[in-house]
C-alpha cells in the first residue's frame, strides 16, 4: 500500500523540457499541463494517498518529474545523481522533502561518477530492476546495489537500448504481471514474469502505474487499457498528453512510498 506521495507542481519553464519527441511532437500548453498535474494528484489523494505537492521550481525545466532525482522504498531514500546537467541540480532540491519522511541515518546519495534517475529503478517486491540507461550508469547501479542490500533488498541490472527509462518499456503491474515492449519481452531477467507485450504503436502507455491495486492508465491508448482491463484490475484513465511531449509519463510525476 501506499500511503504518501511527493509531487511538484509544473513549472513554465516546462515547456523547454528536455525531449526525445519519443512520445508526442510539439511544445507543453503549460496551463492543460497544470490542469492535467492536478488531475493526477487528485486521483493519487482518490486512491488514499496523502500528496505532498512542492511548490513549482522555475531553475530546473524538468522539476516535476520528481521520481528522477529519488528513489524512496520502505526502509530508505536514495538521492540519485541526474545525468543531465539542466536535471542535476534537482538532487539538491527533494533532499528537504525526502527528509520529512526519513531519518538521516535511512538517506544515501549516489556519488559521481555514478549517475542514476528513478526513471530507471523498477521495484518487484524486495528485488530493483536497475536500467542501464543513458542515465544511469554502471557505477550508478553498483552504490546503489551497496546501499539497498544493507536494507536486505537485492538488485541487478536490465539494459535499456529503445529511449529514455527502463519503465517506459517495462513495468510491473503486480501479481506477477508486467507489461513490456517487444525488447523487453526477450530479456533474460523478466521471462519469469507473466508478460503482456503493448504495440509498439502504444509503447506510451507501458507507463501505467499500479496504486493501491487500482492502474492508473494514461489517456487514450485502448489496446493497453484492455490488457489491463482484461486482467481484471480497475482502472483509472489520466491524460498526460503536455508531459508525453517532453517524455514524461505517469510514474515519473511522483514519488510513492
Ligand atoms: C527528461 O528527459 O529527463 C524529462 N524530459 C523526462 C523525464 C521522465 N522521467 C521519467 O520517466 N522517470
Amino acid at each position: 500500500m501506499f500511503t504518501r506521495a511527493i509531487t511538484r507542481k509544473p513549472c513554465r519553464a516546462l515547456i523547454d523540457g528536455i525531449t526525445t519527441s519519443m512520445f508526442g511532437e510539439g511544445k507543453p500548453d503549460y496551463d492543460l499541463a497544470l490542469a492535467q498535474h492536478d488531475k493526477y494528484c487528485e486521483v493519487l489523494r482518490s486512491l488514499g494517498v496523502d500528496v505532498l505537492e512542492l511548490p513549482a521550481d522555475e531553475r530546473y525545466p524538468d522539476s516535476c518529474f520528481v521520481e528522477d532525482p529519488a528513489v524512496v522504498m520502505e526502509h530508505c531514500a536514495i538521492i540519485t545523481n541526474p545525468a543531465t546537467d539542466s536535471r542535476n541540480g534537482e538532487k539538491e532540491e527533494i533532499v528537504d522533502a525526502i527528509k520529512k519522511y526519513y531519518d538521516d541515518s535511512q538517506i544515501f546519495y549516489i556519488e559521481a561518477p555514478g549517475t542514476m534517475e528513478g526513471g530507471d529503478i523498477m521495484q518487484v517486491g524486495n528485488h530493483f530492476f536497475v536500467g542501464q540507461s543513458d542515465r544511469t550508469n554502471a557505477e550508478g547501479a553498483r552504490q546503489f546495489n551497496e546501499i539497498v542490500t544493507k536494507f536486505g533488498y537485492t538488485s541487478s541490472t536490465v539494459p535499456v537500448t529503445e529511449g529514455l527509462h527502463l519503465k517506459d518499456f517495462v513495468i510491473y503491474l503486480g501479481n506477477e504481471n508486467m507489461l513490456v515492449s517487444a525488447v523487453m519481452n526477450e530479456a533474460e531477467a523478466f521471462q519469469k514474469y507473466n508478460r503482456f507485450v503493448v504495440d509498439a504503436d502504444e509503447l506510451y502507455a507501458i507507463n501505467s502505474m499500479n496504486i493501491n491495486g487500482t492502474i492508473l492508465v494514461p489517456k487514450g491508448f485502448p489496446k493497453t487499457l484492455k490488457i489491463i482491463e482484461d486482467l481484471g484490475y480497475p482502472t483509472v484513465l489520466v491524460d498526460t498528453s503536455e508531459f508525453g511531449k517532453i517524455d514524461g509519463s505517469l510514474t515519473c510525476l511522483s514519488l510513492r512510498f
